[in-house]
């Protein structure tokens, strides 16, 4: 029996024959969301406890087999999903979804990795609680993967990344142990912070099987408002003064340019989104307020009539309903669905201080048209917190596909250089992956790659736990 033969066999045994995977079509697990790359597995494997994980990790380590940990497989990277050598095992941690326990007086929730956002924010719902991390994809998305990632979404102006919510993990390490850092603490300075290596760390460095994470008390009031801004910066005026009038109230406030919209508009007929015919950018705002509905929609007025006076604000919507609300952030939301019906494109998440994005795009934008005419680009995202998806369409009429393959990576390479001219991000919020896995070595620093390469090489020696991603080997 061949080495790769006997490991099936065995994880068969640990994980049971229905939760192995290797004929049919697989296409779920070893595709990425953006269709970006189709990767072939040696295996899924399917556990269904943390026992059982670090029981496959220990049998793949044994055999030199490579894992790829997945939760929900939204990624944007390329990081989830196996390469073409069909020798990696996909280990899907979907099975494991429940929650575990919810401390009411500690404000904590602690929960399987496998267990899909929309699902853990629901169970805090029930309870009274909000659990604030926030994405699109959160009816697929894990918690794993959000840690995994250390996700952003529409909420970190006010609560931070997945990070900041998180205060413990349970991790299988590279070689099969159980760690339990599961801890509701608030403070325990006991030495490095292993979970924060865990967080973000796009499963190479082990994988996450639990985790304890923050819970909030329910505002009283949420209230959306869908503004049209004059410029880019009106729209970096808007978000100064939503700071002053809302304090720790502000606690949405993303920003989408013209064309953006427009392609929601296009592909979304059935979506009504005001303002995009007549003005470049708009602004969706959220307040949450802790006293009343009345005192919430005081202060957004409040905002609003300083806005349009400054100028910064020319046409305002408030949701009138929580239906109303709904409706105006699944305009926001829609916009990586409609680029995606668009077709093929660039994506650039990028962060770089609030105060001079106005500045880069201006720059950027007419750098790009010099050298790549026609080319359509679809500016948006979390204006709070300095991240924009500064991402990019193919000509009209052009072949997509070819645009992709030619011009890819020279437009990387300038829109990047343009970030590092800013001392900005290349990577805000989606990771690295293998899709910025060669990029990444041209802005950052060799030191800070050096240390990157010494915990990896500490946790992961034998380069089993999804090579290839973050770091080259
Ligand atoms: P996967 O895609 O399965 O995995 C992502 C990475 O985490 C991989 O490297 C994987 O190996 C690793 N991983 C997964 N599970 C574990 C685990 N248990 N232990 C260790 N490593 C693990 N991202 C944002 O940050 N902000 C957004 O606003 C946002 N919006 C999105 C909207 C849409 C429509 C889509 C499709 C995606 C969006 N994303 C966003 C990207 C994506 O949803 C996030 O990165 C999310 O955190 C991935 O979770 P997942 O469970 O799908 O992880
Ligand atoms: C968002 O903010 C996501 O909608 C996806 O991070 C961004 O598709 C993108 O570029
Ligand atoms: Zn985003």
């Amino acid at each position: 029996m061949s080495t790769h033969t006997q490991l099936i066999e065995s994880l068969r045994q640990i994980v049971g024959a229905s939760n192995v995977l290797t004929d049919g079509d697989l296409t779920p697990w070893v595709q990425d969301w953006r269709k970006r790359e189709t990767g072939k597995a040696l295996a899924v494997v399917r556990p269904g406890s943390t026992p059982e994980v670090a029981a496959v990790v220990k049998a793949c380590a044994a055999a030199r087999v490579s894992i790829v940990p997945q939760g929900g497989n939204t990624g944007m990277v390329v990081g989830s999903t196996p390469d073409a050598s069909g020798t990696q095992v996909v280990l899907s941690l979907t099975r494991m979804n429940k929650v575990r326990t919810l401390d009411a007086g500690n404000l904590t929730i602690t929960v399987d990795a496998g267990c899909v956002l929309q699902n853990l924010q629901e169970a805090c719902e029930k309870a009274g609680f909000l659990f604030p991390l926030s994405l699109a994809s959160e009816g697929s998305c894990t918690i794993g993967g959000n840690l995994g990632t250390n996700a952003g979404g529409t909420q970190v102006v006010r609560y931070g990344n997945t990070r900041d919510l998180c205060l413990g993990l349970e991790v299988v390490n590279a070689q099969g142990e159980i760690w339990d850092g599961l801890s509701g603490l608030r403070k325990d300075n006991t030495g490095y912070d292993l979970r924060h290596l865990f967080i973000g760390s796009e499963g190479t460095l082990g994988v996450i099987t639990g985790a304890t994470m923050k819970l909030y008390p329910m505002p009283k009031s949420q209230l959306t408002a869908f503004a049209a801004v004059p410029s880019l910066e009106a729209a970096v005026e808007l978000l100064g003064l939503a700071h002053q009038h809302l304090g720790s109230g502000l606690t949405g406030f993303e920003v989408m340019g013209q064309f953006a919209l427009s392609l929601v508009a296009k592909h979304f007929p059935q979506q009504r989104v005001p303002f995009w015919q007549e003005h470049a950018w708009c602004v969706v705002l959220e307040n949450s307020d802790n006293e009343s509905e009345a005192h919430a929609r005081e202060c957004f007025e409040r905002l609003l009539e300083a806005a349009m006076e400054a100028g910064c604000v020319v046409d305002a919507v408030v949701a009138e309903s929580m239906a109303q609300a709904h409706a105006l952030w699944h305009i926001r939301e829609s916009i990586p669905m409609a680029q995606a019906e668009e077709g093929l494109n660039i994506k650039h998440d990028i962060s770089i201080n609030v105060s001079r994005i106005p500045e880069f795009v201006t720059e950027t934008n007419a750098l790009l048209l010099e050298r790549f005419p026609g080319a359509r680009m679809v500016v948006y995202g979390h204006l709070g917190d300095g991240n924009l998806h500064y991402n990019v369409q193919a000509p009209e009429n052009e072949d997509q596909a070819r645009f992709l393959n030619e011009q890819e990576t020279p437009m990387n390479a300038l829109v990047y250089e343009a970030v590092d001219r800013y001392r900005g991000s290349i990577s805000a919020e989606h990771g690295v992956g293998s899709l910025k896995v060669n990029t990444l070595p041209k802005h950052k620093s060799p030191v800070a790659l050096d240390m990157m390469r010494a915990i990896k090489q500490g946790l992961d020696p034998q380069n089993l736990m999804n090579p290839g991603r973050v770091l080259k080997a």
